[in-house]
């Protein structure tokens, strides 16, 4: 009975450990152990003088004072007067003397509202180091960009430090649905527990708000945009209202997705049609009934008349009438309508790829101020690769934000690792053209392109109920990755993987370099071995998991893969130069260039714009069958490139996330071949051509992958 209860308390005791690393995501706080850096810290921090007592500078003491704790071993007295030296002092503009004020004035003209200075002043010669900003949700940031300072192990000399978010609306879209499940989520339930709400708040709302609040995310959607209407009852305005409260401090706002046939399904009305007078009433009332209750409530986000959603179209009205409806009921109270541009219809024989544009672009001047167009990255779908989508650079009268997909809906759910801020670095820094060279997609999405008044960029968020949040160790990576390029669209993803790092697990060199170099190839990896070359769109129907390249029975032509690939006899790829559907054309004239000749366009984009033959000879001096084939082992062999780095990692950190990686990069390695054996076998029957060598045999026969079936596969519904 003994042993057994020890047995017992040990394995609650290791539960418990895991549960907290992977749990505290980025924001370990674990101890210093770099020698001079721990001595340089404590000498510099003897004190904390706080100043303000808002709520939200509660929480910046709180964080402060858990990050010294974990980090040095101990709390920094906390004093009310500034006497000594080696302070930090913290505090919003209006809360400090003017004698300090004056230390920092012309480093205010540096920033905006959100931003934050950090810097090393003497008063009255003694040394301090001020966080400071216009509000108390700016200085919050600054708190945090200090404690991952430490985290990362740099000095804390001369500090000098004007930093802003360079868009406003960083936000996380969660498809989440009222009964707790996650449209495309893969990890765990919802988090919102909306039985419980709204008298029990779960620690996780507090350590949710926490967790975006250190990476500078200011909203977040809490429902999924294939809408329910009854988030807009009092039954559930109540809940949402507590979340509200719960994130208000952290400078998060709540944002919630509108159905738009919510009149007529909780409003008792005949018709949702957005000139009607009762439903622009209703709207508005509605607009009233949520800002009573969440005063700084964000707005609404929209998915109109895309994949089966109701639409202002089923009343022959258009997406600006539906888009400015709302956007009159929300602009009295400062909110903002998120109207998406990810629509595609039945009815439409054109190619996919172009229908947004076709039906977007014609818009552009038209929506009211407060409306802003949310674009997915690319024009299909959230593919491993995709070039930038069109409308980026094309509607330079109409504010747009990005949608990135955190959540890997496409790459491998949460069991591949990859590291998407590579991906969401390439799109940013693609170039539109729109002006000129250096028009880039990050210039359009920060406003700096056109001048627009809002800007934005979402992402659809990968967080679930499961113990480490993202379903694997190396996905917090990417919402954190997420929110620093939301913060700022210009930051390198080698820099946010580096900080992740050593934010996460440790800053041990020995560590770091490789597994920084492992992130940084594993996006190329999943391209290669799912979709190289610039394929798209082949994985199984449905639920999206592992490889379809086959599947050609779904009644709209656009779900099949078969429409994507268009392998034959002759070659493989969807011609969309000016010989095929002519989608080259909706980019300006220097990239429409590039795409649509076959030699200049980027190889990693081939199959998208063009249709090749099997024997067209690649810049390796590969043919294509030859080259595609080799580029399906080279992501096979990545991963297994990946699996003998993260192997050698045992002794630098925790054996749980330790083998929970391990454990996950085998399956990796499986899938991995699963999607080659699969994708060349299929096409292989196509080009008729042997294997090169250098690429392995398939295990299984076509039949055999053909055969397998997911039906509970995860995150479809
Ligand atoms: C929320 C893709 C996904 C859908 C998703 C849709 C969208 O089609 O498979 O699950 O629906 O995109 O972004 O609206």
């Amino acid at each position: 009975m003994t042993s057994l209860r020890f047995v017992f308390l040990f394995l609650l005791i290791s539960f418990s450990t895991l549960a907290q690393k992977d749990y505290k995501l980025w924001l370990q706080y674990t101890a210093v152990n770099n020698a001079v850096m721990a001595s340089e810290y404590k000498n510099n921090l003897k004190g904390i003088v706080v100043l303000g007592n808002s709520e939200t500078i509660k929480v910046a003491q709180k964080e402060l004072q858990a990050g010294f704790l974990g980090m040095l071993g101990n709390i920094p007295q906390i004093k009310s007067e500034i006497k000594e030296e080696n302070n930090l002092i913290v505090g919003a503009a209006s809360s400090l003397n003017p004698e300090i004020k004056k230390l920092v004035s012309s480093d205010f003209d540096k920033i905006n509202n959100e931003g934050f200075i950090i810097k090393s002043v003497s008063i009255q010669n003694k040394k301090q180091i001020i966080i400071t900003g216009k509000n108390d949700v700016a200085v919050l940031y600054g708190v945090f960009s200090f404690l991952r300072i430490l985290q990362t192990n740099k000095s804390l000399k001369n500090l000098n430090i004007a930093d802003s978010p360079k868009t406003n609306i960083r936000i996380l879209n969660h498809w989440d649905n009222l009964d707790r499940t996650v449209e495309r989520g893969y990890a765990g339930f919802s988090l919102w527990n909306w039985q419980k709400l709204p008298d029990f708040i779960d620690q996780r709302y507090i350590d949710y708000a926490r967790a975006n609040a250190s990476i500078g995310i200011n909203g977040t959607v809490l429902t999924n945009v294939n809408a329910n209407a009854l988030i807009l009852t009092p039954q559930y305005l109540e809940k949402v209202e507590a979340l509200a409260n719960v994130f208000r401090p952290y400078g998060i706002k709540v944002y919630l997705t509108a159905r738009f046939s919510a009149p007529i399904e909780i409003g008792n009305l005949k018709t949702a049609d957005p000139k009607d007078l009762e439903v622009m009433n209703w709207w508005k009332n509605k607009a009233t009934e949520i800002y009573k209750r969440i005063p700084d409530f964000g707005g609404f986000l929209v998915k109109a008349n895309s994949e089966g959603q109701p639409g202002p179209q089923n009343y022959g009205r258009d997406h600006v009438d539906g888009a400015n409806m709302l956007a009159d009921a929300v602009a009295p109270f400062g909110g903002v309508i998120m109207w998406r541009a990810f629509v595609y219809s039945e009815h439409d024989a054109n190619d996919r790829a172009k229908q947004a544009y076709a039906e977007f672009q014609p818009y552009d001047g038209k929506f009211k101020e407060n409306v802003i167009i949310q674009v997915k990255n690319g024009a299909i779908d959230f593919q491993p690769r995709e070039p930038f989508h069109p409308l980026f650079g094309a509607m330079p009268k109409t504010p747009l934000m990005m949608e990135f997909q955190i959540t890997q809906e496409y790459l491998g759910f949460s069991t591949h690792l990859v590291f998407l801020p590579k991906l969401f670095q390439e799109v940013l820094e693609s170039d539109t053209y729109q002006k000129g060279k250096g028009s880039t997609v990050a210039k359009v999405v920060d406003g700096s392109l056109h001048h627009n008044k809002i800007t934005g960029i979402a992402g659809v968020a990968n967080i679930g109920n499961d113990l480490n949040w993202t379903g694997h160790p190396f996905a917090q990576a990417n919402w954190y990755g997420f929110g620093r390029l939301a913060w700022n669209p210009y930051l390198d993803s080698e820099v946010i993987a580096d900080e992740w790092l050593r934010s996460t697990f440790s800053n041990d060199e020995n560590f770091l370099k490789p597994v920084k170099k492992m992130m940084m190839e594993s996006r190329e990896a999943v391209v290669d071995y799912m979709t190289p070359l610039g394929l798209h769109h082949i994985m199984d129907t449905g639920h999206h998991y592992g490889p379809g390249p086959w599947v050609s029975n779904l009644s709209r032509p656009e779900w099949n893969p078969v429409y994507y690939h268009k392998a034959d006899k002759n070659g493989i790829g969807f011609d969309r130069s000016k010989t095929g559907t002519n989608a080259t054309a909706q980019y300006a004239p220097e990239v429409e260039k590039l795409f649509d000749n076959l030699q200049t366009c980027p190889e990693k984009d081939l199959l998208w714009f063009h249709h090749v033959s099997w024997d067209y000879k690649l810049k390796n001096g590969q043919t294509l069958w030859n080259g595609l084939a080799l580029k399906y082992q080279e992501g096979v062999d990545e991963v297994a490139a990946m699996r003998n780095v993260w192997n050698k990692t045992e002794k630098y950190i925790d054996s749980e996330r330790f083998s929970e990686v391990q454990m996950l990069l085998e399956i990796q390695y499986k899938e991995a071949k699963w999607w080659r054996d699969a994708c060349l076998l299929y096409f292989q029957q196509y080009s008729g051509k042997e294997l090169p060598s250098g690429v392995e045999k398939p295990t299984q026969t076509l039949d055999y992958f053909k055969s397998l079936k997911f039906p509970f596969a995860p995150g479809n519904g």
